[in-house]
């Protein structure tokens, strides 16, 4: 049966590459080396209701941007399902720039659980938060808190208390950490997006010239976060 979904075709399509990129990255850095790869959700596009076309373009803007800066690493964008629009968005814009699609791809499945239920290693993962830094509120953040323990809280604690929107804070994670531990992750980049959802704070009022500034400040600090455990 073919697969039409294609979120899912992604993940089929660049696997054979993938594999292959990371057996000879692997065998050049040595065993206990992996390629640097950041994983990271689309940021404010579920519970903060950001436009998908919009968002969409400004992911690839940035990851076209800085897939040079990083060298050999690679930035993955994750969602949950088969079905994700973001994904099929980002997937198709990216190929109509002829951006590198090793080394920046769409992969599905559970942003905590990419090594050992997806087989995709990933040292670094970004988190979708909220402006207190605080576990639950549902979403890539309850996920990423409630799979991190509470290690996660206490060394985000000692970064920062709070985050203005467009920002971002490199959060390193003690090797006690079931992420640390189960997962390979060694940082978690927390990013504050702009918020068009009225029941939340700090919502812009449906104004997309302040939205798509602030959500390209997000994915720049998010970038120079993950270019700082990269270099
Ligand atoms: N793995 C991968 N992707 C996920 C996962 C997961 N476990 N869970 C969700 N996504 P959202 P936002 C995708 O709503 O819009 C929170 O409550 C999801 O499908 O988590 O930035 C915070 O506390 C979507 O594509 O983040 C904030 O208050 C993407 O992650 C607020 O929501 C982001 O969805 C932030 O809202």
């Amino acid at each position: 049966k073919v697969n039409a979904l294609p979120a899912s075709s992604s993940n089929e399509a660049t696997n054979a590459m993938r594999k292959a990129n990371e057996k000879t990255e692997n065998s050049r850095l040595g065993s206990a080396d992996i390629v640097h790869t950041l994983a990271f959700p689309s940021i404010s596009t579920a519970d903060f209701q950001f436009d998908l076309e919009q968002a969409s373009d400004i992911i690839v803007e940035k990851a076209e941007e800085f897939l040079p800066k990083v060298g050999t690493a690679r930035l993955v964008l994750v969602d949950l399902s088969h079905g994700s629009k973001i994904l099929s968005l980002v997937k198709a814009k990216a190929s109509q720039k002829n951006i590198d699609s090793a080394r920046f791809f769409t992969f599905v499945g559970d942003i905590t659980k990419l090594r050992s239920e997806g087989g995709l290693h990933c040292n670094v993962i970004a988190n979708a938060t909220n402006w207190r830094l605080k576990p639950g509120g549902g979403g890539v953040n309850a996920a990423i808190f409630k799979a991190a323990g509470p290690d996660l809280e206490t060394a985000t604690r000692v970064r920062a208390n709070t985050l203005l929107p467009g920002k971002a804070v490199v959060v390193p994670l003690p090797s006690t950490c079931p992420l640390h531990n189960a997962e390979g992750i060694t940082h978690v980049i927390h990013v504050l997006g702009p918020n068009m959802n009225p029941n939340r704070p700090d919502n812009l009022n449906n104004d997309y010239t302040k939205g798509c500034k602030t959500l390209r400040e997000a994915y720049t600090s998010l970038f120079e976060g993950f270019l700082s455990v990269v270099q």
